[in-house]
């Protein structure tokens, strides 16, 4: 273990901007990472937004600060960069609840339905998709598949979901967010007896009956943007508690509540700024793909800007 992690924050951040600039690494951060992390940050976001900001950079290295599948996705996008997680172990469970073999025996089973994943999946699962879809497009992404049939991996909730917005028929698989499953319907109750004129902000990988409690179902994206549009002054905001701090920084008018005592995803929790200066210091942990799968996985990831170009 090296001695510098024993540096104070200040002095951390002050190494981190220097070997920024030596490096011309970019930092990216996900809207659940820790508050520091974020601030720290040259962009906060959710996962596509930054892999595409990282595909344009001309940055050499992109520190992810996020999820090993995020990292991911950012290195299928630009191969020639040095793609960096800087918490190696910072996995997703819900990306490990399927794997490729898996897959290849439900897609058997159903050899008419087009395979829709969830970015929220390896590398290895978007090679086997017939397109990839983030929890922002995901209706539009199934709609515009030209068979009737979608197996849609590999997140549950996020399926059932989109089963409510179109007359596809819709393959679940089982798999789901561990975070987002700990909401209690009581706790959002409370909040709202509390403050009666809050609105519910619900993310889609949330269950069916915390779902039925929304005013609004949106990704972290479409959660920012809406509640800048409202003239509400007070949210429930039913995800990932990091997500506070993006809200709360750019709306510092307006209030922002979690129910359950606050959402924390162990993960998304892992990266400290000992670790980003370690990962800058000596370029850990880069992200490899084999080529095949990276290709392949390339055109899920492309198929879907075809079907729904971001604005
Ligand atoms: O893809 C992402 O960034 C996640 C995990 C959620 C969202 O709604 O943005």
């Amino acid at each position: 273990m090296s001695l510098d992690i024993f540096l104070d924050d200040q002095e951390l951040i002050s190494r981190i901007q220097k070997l920024k600039k030596e490096r011309n690494a970019v930092i990216l951060a996900h809207s659940y990472e820790r508050p520091e992390i974020q601030d720290i940050a040259d962009y906060v976001g959710d996962s596509l937004e930054l892999s595409r900001l990282a595909a344009k950079t001309d940055a050499d290295v992109i520190v992810f600060c996020s999820v090993h599948f995020m990292a991911e996705t950012a290195k299928i996008l630009s191969p020639q960069k040095t793609v960096l997680l800087p918490a190696a172990e910072a996995g997703c469970p819900l990306a490990d609840m399927i794997t490729p073999t898996q897959l290849a025996i439900k897609k058997a089973e159903h050899p008419n339905a087009a395979v829709v994943a969830y970015v929220n999946c390896s590398a290895e699962i978007k090679a086997m998709a017939d397109v990839c879809c983030t929890s922002a497009n995901a209706v539009q992404v199934v709609d515009a598949m030209p068979q009737d049939e979608i197996l849609f991996v590999p997140d549950q909730h996020l399926g059932r979901w989109v089963q409510t917005q179109t007359d596809k028929k819709i393959i679940l698989w089982a798999g789901c967010c561990p975070t987002h499953q700990r909401m209690k319907v009581k706790d959002i109750l409370d909040l709202k007896q509390q403050y009666p004129d809050a609105e519910v902000i619900v993310h889609p990988e949330s269950n069916k009956d915390i779902c039925d409690l929304a005013n609004a179902i949106l990704s972290t994206s479409q959660m920012l943007r809406y509640c800048q549009a409202s003239e509400s002054k007070t949210f429930v905001i039913c995800t990932e508690m990091g997500m506070l701090h993006r809200l709360r920084t750019a709306m510092p008018d307006k209030t922002f509540l979690q129910p359950s005592k606050g959402l924390i995803c162990p993960n998304m929790k892992m990266t400290q700024l000992e670790d980003v200066y370690e990962s800058l210091k000596e370029l850990q942990h880069p992200i490899e793909i084999p080529e095949p799968i990276r290709i392949k996985a390339l055109q899920a990831l492309n198929g879907m800007l075809a079907a729904v170009p971001l604005k």
